[in-house]
């Protein structure tokens, strides 16, 4: 048996029920195949392959709070630390009611390689909560933070774990984790990003995500040949990385006819009207169901569909596992030229084979949706320097990380003779960084 064959199926047996972080593993060291065969000898010898699927250090705890009603409820509070082979752990906390180890653990894994790519100087984590903050109030909001905070502040700090947003964590629940860690801790410093720019956030932050995927997708495209100018494009998702990667890519002259949330989605056959959208979401906090009495000549539909629209690019932009194969098939029956996943495993990896296997150019997430803890990192930086730079600095700084990232998965990809395989580009690229570190870093 092959030493890929033999970690992967370690790594299930040894990790049983998580489908997810299993889905993640076997994506990333089945196409590392050509580099571990080529160094087989060494990496096995240093189990680097045992080491990179083993996360340093896996922290649960309860989570108490009282809601409106005066009622005592109990979540579940995760910290994975996986590695911090080139630098301080580093990745979002996710709430959400689906959260659970194997989630946890598969995007602490991807983390690994995505922040390998940016380039910086950070290691991988992911944490989060079972905690839905779907209908809460904003005190109950705050008093899950600031107790989810009371426990974590032990783990983490600006030169060793720092955590920022991911689904259901945007600005004011960072507010809330940051104004708690200061009080038990006793410290301003750069302990979460994604902060609000009255307290040491970075300007374009917010952006970042959503920018920097179509910065990628437009690199990708000019060396093709192509120009993004004029494409159809369609979204998933309404949250902050789907609104503003509709923003850039409107700025950019696409066109991009939906979006959705987990009750349904929107068909806007003129494009989709941001100001309307950013008012609902980021506003007033209400379901896609109001577009409507935005847009009269725009189609609701509940539940999924998104993936049946023509269009030149679709950019799933929501949750794991949201692009199946059914989808892929209608994709490319309907033409796509490329999927670019600004979320993390938004694909199957039996669509991401389907699609490979029709020539669709696929971006996956590690390196399309890195465009957010890269911009993070710059968080970090301007936080240790105590100063904060404008946001034409941090766009620019954005844009040419995205590019790079573009060709050195591009590079790694043609190296080893996979021209245009942007999954095995990327796994190979964001790996090797992190193994040479190891290395060198000797047994620990
Ligand atoms: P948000 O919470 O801002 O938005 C998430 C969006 O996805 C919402 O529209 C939400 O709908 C929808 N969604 C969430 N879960 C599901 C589900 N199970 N089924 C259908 N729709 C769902 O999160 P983000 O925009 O920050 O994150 C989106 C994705 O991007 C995630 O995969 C995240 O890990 C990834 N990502 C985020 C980064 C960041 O900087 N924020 C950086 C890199 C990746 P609803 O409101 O109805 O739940
Ligand atoms: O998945 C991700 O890369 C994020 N949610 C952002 C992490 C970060 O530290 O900014």
């Amino acid at each position: 048996m092959s030493y890929v064959d033999e970690v992967i199926e370690k790594t299930i047996l040894k990790n049983p029920n998580q489908p997810e972080f299993h889905q993640a593993v076997k994506e990333v060291l089945n196409s590392l195949r050509p580099v571990i065969d080529a160094h087989e000898e060494e990496y096995k010898r240093n189990a680097i392959l045992e080491r990179i699927t083993n996360p340093e250090r896996q922290i649960i705890f309860r989570v108490p709070w009282v809601d409106d009603k005066g009622q005592v409820q109990i979540n579940t509070g995760y910290r994975v630390q996986f590695s911090s082979a080139i630098g301080p752990y580093k990745g979002g906390l996710r709430l959400h009611p689906s959260v659970n180890l194997s989630i946890i653990k598969f995007l602490g894994f991807e983390q690994v390689f995505k922040n390998s790519l940016t380039g910086l100087p950070i290691g991988g984590g992911k944490g989060g909560s079972d905690f839905d903050p779907k209908g809460k109030s904003d005190r109950e909001i705050m008093a899950f933070c600031q107790s989810l905070m009371t426990e974590l502040y032990k783990y983490i700090g600006a030169d060793t774990d720092v955590p920022a947003g991911d689904i259901g964590v945007g600005a004011r629940e960072i507010g809330y984790l940051f104004g708690q860690y200061k009080r038990i801790h006793g410290t301003f410093e750069g302990v979460l990003t994604g902060k609000g720019l009255t307290y040491g956030g970075s300007l374009a932050r917010t952006e970042a995500t959503g920018y920097g995927l179509l910065y990628i997708v437009n690199e990708m495209l000019k060396n093709h040949g192509l120009l993004i100018a004029g494409k159809t494009i369609t979204v998933s998702g309404a949250g902050n990385v789907a609104i503003y990667a509709i923003e850039k890519a409107q700025q950019l002259g696409a066109k991009v006819v939906t979006c959705s949330d987990s009750n349904g989605w929107v068909y806007d056959p003129d494009g989709i009207d941001l100001k309307a959208l950013k008012e609902i979401k980021e506003v007033k906090r209400q379901r896609l169901t109001e577009y409507k009495n935005y847009r009269p000549a725009s189609e609701y539909h509940s539940g999924k569909g998104v993936w049946s629209i023509k269009c030149d690019i679709a950019l799933p932009c929501a949750t794991q596992n949201e692009l199946n194969l059914d989808d892929a098939k209608a994709l490319v029956a309907n033409g796509v030229y490329a999927v670019a996943e600004g979320a993390n495993m938004p694909t199957t990896a039996d669509a991401t084979e389907y699609l490979l296997a029709n020539k669709v150019i696929f971006l996956p997430g590690k390196a399309a949706n890195a465009g957010g803890v890269a911009t993070s990192a710059l968080e970090m930086s301007q936080n240790s320097e105590r100063l904060n730079r404008s946001f034409e600095e941090v766009d620019a700084k954005l844009k040419s990380i995205m590019e790079g990232i573009y060709h050195n998965i591009d590079k790694a990809a043609k190296k080893y003779g996979y021209e245009d395989n942007f999954v095995i580009g990327a796994n190979i690229a964001g790996f090797e960084k992190v193994a040479d570190a190891m290395i060198a870093q000797g047994v620990i």
